[in-house]
């Protein structure tokens, strides 16, 4: 099912002229209303009546995080404070938040894009929709709430934690649709593993995951052990939250709403604009943002993207699974590393598990890379020799992927940490020896 075939499935020379008129307003919005944007185009002397294609945008400059940190709280809002009817936050992990704001018009384009979401994942009025993203400040569990809503399914509003409840939950009220992080969604597959329920024995259909990064071996993984199609779902707060893109079960990339969000991809060393199929940096303006208008953010994720129609029908852009975030890209010894590239090296190993860990140190000169990673009990063996087989199988995966040689530490089935939001993968300490 398409849930707006009219845009979905719009012939594509017609969605350029609307993303054209879109464009147009909205640089001149936030020309008029944000203090940033004026300094900005002002600097490199652009002014709205410049943009008269498409092509144009790359005129425009880009706006990144630490812009938007600098404008912290409220300085990018491009309407009157008491317009803004809900505010959200990145998680600020790394200094100082993020804050979104939206409007009511604004809530109501986020509830489209995140229906027309749901409505790719399989999910309908009548479906039971498990929403395991946080509800708060983070925008995962709202902006799931809203889409739902939208689409008329049934939302059990459960957000992120007690795992012991997710799973009596998803029994007795019969949950259809699972939506949280994938590695969330590994855990509980564990848990009613541990539990003796078999995928068949639950009635999930679909799950919506996202937030972070995965890979086509954990969907598999996921698909297997919960018996459900696994659709994976992008977004990011300081745009709108999730919903940005989603795949449909074709599983051909994420159909882009680019009737609100104007995608180009970037090259990571020059910044110019690559063309379709190569891969750069994402970079997203906002073409319908009233409260917040964000013009050319660099998210820092790796994808490439595609104008070609998906054989589902829908001519939205298609991006690409993100394979990493250009701050997530690690140097070992001058090579460049992905910790997706080691998720793909691992899950090619039978009897291991997707919960893993990057250790990152410099003992030395020399960077050294610990890829810690747990066994599954059938694997687990109290005889050294064969667990050293069984590293040195895993180190050699690693290699054929990423070209260095790795040091592998087999841990005990459960011992590494789960999270019940974004899994962190990757332990630096580089920075602090
Ligand atoms: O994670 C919004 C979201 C909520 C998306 C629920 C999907 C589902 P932030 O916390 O601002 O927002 O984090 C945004 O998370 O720039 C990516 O690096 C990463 N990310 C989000 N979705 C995916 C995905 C939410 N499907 C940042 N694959 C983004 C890979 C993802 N990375």
């Amino acid at each position: 099912m398409i849930w707006d075939e009219k845009i979905e499935c719009m012939d594509l020379e017609e969605k350029k002229e609307l993303q054209l008129k879109r464009l147009q307003k909205i640089v001149k919005k936030a020309y008029e209303n944000v203090p940033f944007y004026k300094d900005k185009f002002d600097e490199v002397g652009i002014k709205a009546e410049d943009i008269e294609t498409l092509e144009d945008i790359a005129k425009l400059p880009f706006t990144t995080k630490t812009n938007l940190r600098d404008a912290y709280p409220f300085g990018m809002f491009a309407v009157p404070e008491d317009e803004i009817i809900e505010i959200h936050t990145s998680s600020g992990t790394t200094g100082k938040p993020t804050v979104s704001g939206y409007t009511e018009k604004d809530l109501e384009i986020w509830s489209e894009v995140c229906a027309r979401a749901i409505t790719m994942s399989l999910g309908t009025k009548g479906d039971r929709i498990q929403n395991c993203y946080g509800y708060g400040l983070f925008t995962g569990g709202l902006g799931i709430h809203y889409g739902s809503h939208k689409v008329g399914a049934n939302i059990v509003p459960i957000s992120a934690g007690n795992t012991k409840r997710q799973i009596e939950i998803m029994e007795d009220f019969q949950t259809t649709i699972l939506t949280c992080t994938p590695s969330y969604a590994l855990y509980l597959a564990e848990v009613l593993e541990k539990k003796g329920l078999k995928p068949e024995e639950i009635s999930l259909k679909s799950g919506i995951f996202g937030a972070e990064m995965w890979t086509e071996e954990m969907r598999d993984e996921l698909e297997k052990r919960l018996g459900i199609t696994a659709l994976n779902i992008y977004g990011l707060t300081e745009v709108m939250g999730p919903g940005v893109a989603n795949e449909c079960p074709e599983k051909a990339g994420l159909h882009i709403s680019d009737d609100h969000f104007y995608p180009e991809i970037i090259d990571l060393k020059t910044k110019e604009p690559v063309p379709d199929g190569e891969k750069g940096e994402l970079v997203i303006t906002t073409l319908t943002r009233d409260g917040m208008p964000i013009i050319r953010f660099r998210t820092k994720d790796i994808t490439s993207i595609t104008h070609e129609k998906c054989k589902c029908g829908r001519t939205l852009t298609r991006m690409s699974r993100i394979t990493g975030r250009s701050d997530d890209m690690l140097k070992i010894r001058g090579v460049i590393v992905f910790p997706s590239q080691i998720e793909r090296a691992l899950l090619k190993i039978n009897g291991l598990t997707p919960n893993y860990q990057i250790v990152v140190t410099r003992p030395g000169h020399l960077d050294e890379l610990e890829v810690k990673v747990e066994t599954s009990k059938e694997l687990f063996s109290d005889e050294m020799r064969k667990m050293e087989a069984i590293e040195q199988n895993i180190a050699n995966a690693i290699h054929n992927e990423i070209g260095l040689r790795v040091n592998v530490t087999l841990v005990e089935p459960e011992t590494l940490p789960r999270s019940e939001g974004k899994a962190v993968r990757v332990i630096d300490k580089r920075k602090f020896d």
